[in-house]
């Protein structure tokens, strides 16, 4: 059985199809179309998995937003533009003619990486620091989606009261602040309009206000996973995205959850499969 997984992120589309040995066999890629409209997406994902769709058997789909059923509702509408109950399953099945399965992003990673961890591990959580902040949480060996669909949001959990405004309502969420979104606001002067990825840059070349933005991102995230540790006693957190998978980025989030007392600490590990974890998460959940 060969599935098309697809990986619906706020800066790129990922598609690939996935055999039983849980192999990538073909993949592609594409930017987030810009206007971000129900009618955009649409149109991009079509172009995405067209020329994929008749050698599956079904689909599995890893998608930024709170899914529910099979329908995306964005939590972070800068992130995905306005998408409100977006039929996302009932889209691609008329693209593709194929049926399927959809959830979360983070929580498609989280149980890819799960799957990867030791057997000894039944307690973990994966955080992917992207155009947002999301995650997945996997306790007693299950992924937990919650009834609505929101467990694991943890990117809009409360980083700085005083913080900036994040899209979903709040004020000073993580994702405001240490998302690739969230470093590129903050940027000032020269570094201003520039993205996360060209901030990292500036960064490797010492840049003062990049090196601030990274460890404003970096130390906002071991205050996340510290509070992860108290909620959840997890064994381990995994990290992914562009930015979490940024070349120093987990050893300087490593220093700062150190600079926590010791009953936060807990171990950090680079996700496994990288920049497909979402994909073959969708895909191992679409064989369950
Ligand atoms: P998505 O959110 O669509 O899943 P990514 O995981 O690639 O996509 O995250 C996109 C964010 O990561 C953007 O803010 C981008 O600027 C940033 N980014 C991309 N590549 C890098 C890099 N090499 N180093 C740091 N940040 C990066
Ligand atoms: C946002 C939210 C989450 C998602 C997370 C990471 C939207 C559209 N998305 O918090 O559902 O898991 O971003 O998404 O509200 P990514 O695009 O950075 O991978
Ligand atoms: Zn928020």
């Amino acid at each position: 059985m060969t599935i098309l997984a697809i990986d619906i992120g706020g800066t790129k589309l990922a598609a690939a199809l996935i055999d039983d040995a849980l192999t990538i066999v073909t993949r592609c890629e594409q930017p987030t179309p810009a206007s971000k409209t129900p009618e955009a997406l649409e149109t991009a994902l079509r172009e995405l998995v067209a020329p994929l769709a008749a050698r599956a058997t079904r689909f599995a789909v890893a998608s930024t937003g709170i899914i529910q059923h099979g329908v995306l509702t964005s939590i972070n509408p800068a992130n995905l533009g306005g998408l409100e109950n977006f039929p996302l399953t009932q889209t691609l099945t008329q693209i593709t003619g194929l049926p399927g399965i959809a959830l979360n992003d983070a929580q498609a990673a989280a149980w890819a990486e799960y799957q990867a961890l030791s057997a000894t591990v039944d307690h973990m959580v994966f955080l992917t620091v992207s155009t947002g902040v999301g995650g997945g949480v996997i306790s007693h060996g299950a992924l937990l989606q919650g009834p609505g669909g929101l467990a694991g949001h943890l990117g809009h959990t409360l980083a700085d009261p005083n913080g900036p405004r994040c899209g979903c309502g709040r004020t000073g969420c993580v994702e405001a602040i240490a998302s690739g979104r969230g470093i590129a606001a903050a940027a000032r002067n020269d570094l201003a309009g520039l993205d996360a990825k060209a901030i990292f840059a500036h960064a490797r070349q010492d840049h003062p206000q990049a090196l601030a933005l990274v460890d404003r991102s970096a130390r906002t995230l071991a205050r996340l996973i510290a509070d992860i540790k108290a909620a959840f006693d997890c064994q381990c957190v995994v990290i992914g995205g562009s930015v979490g998978l940024a070349p120093g980025y987990l050893e300087h989030v490593h220093a700062a959850l150190m600079q926590e007392p010791a009953v936060y600490h807990v171990e950090l590990r680079p996700a496994h499969y990288r920049q497909d974890a979402g994909l073959l998460g969708a895909a191992l959940f679409a064989k369950e």
